[in-house]
């Protein structure tokens, strides 16, 4: 670890840089943790509904979230937790969303599935694969005719590779020049389907088309990740367009938590390889140790107070009141 007698003193930019990548693994860590949590209130039968956890792709949310300003625009999927919480949603409101409470982001009646915070720039969760496409890009539309800055990142899952809305927007945000990044997270798996049995071709081949600049990233490699969206939301923001990122991933769990029995689709060896061999936090806190920025009790400590985090986040949302009765029809959209 570093003390005070061990390193000469280090200069600003040096802290600044040991900070952002402390923050980086402790981000990483709080994803995981509420990943864990949101799994043990489904097993106790506390959470109505079911959720799709992000564990395994945290490095994704967290160093493209780390490349963007708080009045930058996320849109999320619904594996979307470690998305808002990267941006900068508050665990207390999220759970509380996913119990049904008043406290939620949706008042409780969202769920999961549809957290969305515009105080961080969250334009929403979305439940339909690949329905955010189009929010993200009108959220980058708008940006430009009002000339503020802001660049909009579009998560999805490369199984929303096979909806046509896509292909429209893409088609515009480049004729546009518009500055969104449409952020592909190759987790291997369209629900129980590899997508190489769903996906002709490549996927970069499909912005490239459109003359869209595209690239692929280790996305269990959070430095890499912070690397590339730093590149580009840049480049968005001076004006030069869009740009496509596939970020090479996988998620530990099901589906869904109620998907157990994964081995008719995906055995227990990748899954197990994934975790030892490819976890982006043991990476990161491995980095970290080497480069002297923290020591192993340094990483203990981050695990814990995320933990602490956690459990008291779940225990304002169990605590917390239900919408009244009189509120079943506000907020509704028919
Ligand atoms: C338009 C639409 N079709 C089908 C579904 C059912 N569905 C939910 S998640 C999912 C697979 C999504 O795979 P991917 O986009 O790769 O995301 P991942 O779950 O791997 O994160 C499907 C088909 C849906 N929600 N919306």
């Amino acid at each position: 670890m570093t003390t005070a007698t061990s390193k000469p003193e280090v200069g600003g930019a040096e802290v600044a840089e040991k900070d952002k990548w402390l923050r980086a693994y402790r981000q990483m860590v709080r994803i995981r943790l509420f990943e864990e949590q949101v799994n043990e209130l489904y097993t106790r039968a506390l959470m109505p509904g079911l959720a799709h956890l992000y564990s395994g792709e945290e490095a994704v949310a967290v160093g493209i979230c780390e490349a963007l300003r708080i009045d930058d625009y996320i849109t999320s999927t619904h594996r979307g937790h470690g998305h808002c919480l990267a941006k900068g949603a508050s665990p207390d409101r999220m759970f509380a969303e996913l119990l049904g409470k008043e406290a939620g982001y949706c008042r409780g009646k969202g769920g999961s599935m549809h957290i969305a915070d515009p105080a961080t720039g969250n334009l929403g969760a979305n439940a339909i694969v690949g329905g955010s496409v189009g929010i993200a890009t009108g959220a980058a539309f708008a940006a430009k005719r009002l000339g503020n800055g802001r660049v909009a990142v579009c998560f999805f899952g490369e199984g929303a590779l096979g909806q046509g809305s896509l292909y429209e927007v893409m088609n515009l945000a480049q004729l546009w020049k518009l500055p969104v990044i449409y952020v592909c997270e190759n987790n291997l798996y369209n629900e129980y389907t590899h997508y190489s049995e769903t996906t002709a071709g490549t996927i970069l081949g499909r912005a490239v088309a459109f003359g869209i600049e595209a690239t692929t990233v280790d996305g269990q490699d959070v430095r890499a990740v912070n690397e590339v969206a730093t590149r580009l939301v840049k480049r968005a923001r001076a004006g030069d367009g869009p740009a496509f990122l596939q970020a090479d991933t996988y998620r530990y769990s099901g589906h869904h938590v109620g998907d157990i029995n994964r081995e008719y689709y995906r055995s227990k060896q990748e899954e197990q390889h994934w975790k030892t061999e490819r976890d982006p936090i043991k990476l990161h806190g491995n980095w970290l140790l080497k480069q002297d920025h923290a020591g192993e009790g340094d990483l203990e400590r981050l695990f814990a107070e995320a933990r602490t985090e956690m459990e008291a986040a779940v225990k304002f949302a169990i605590a917390a009141p239900y919408p009244s009765v009189d509120q079943v029809d506000q907020d509704i959209y028919a």
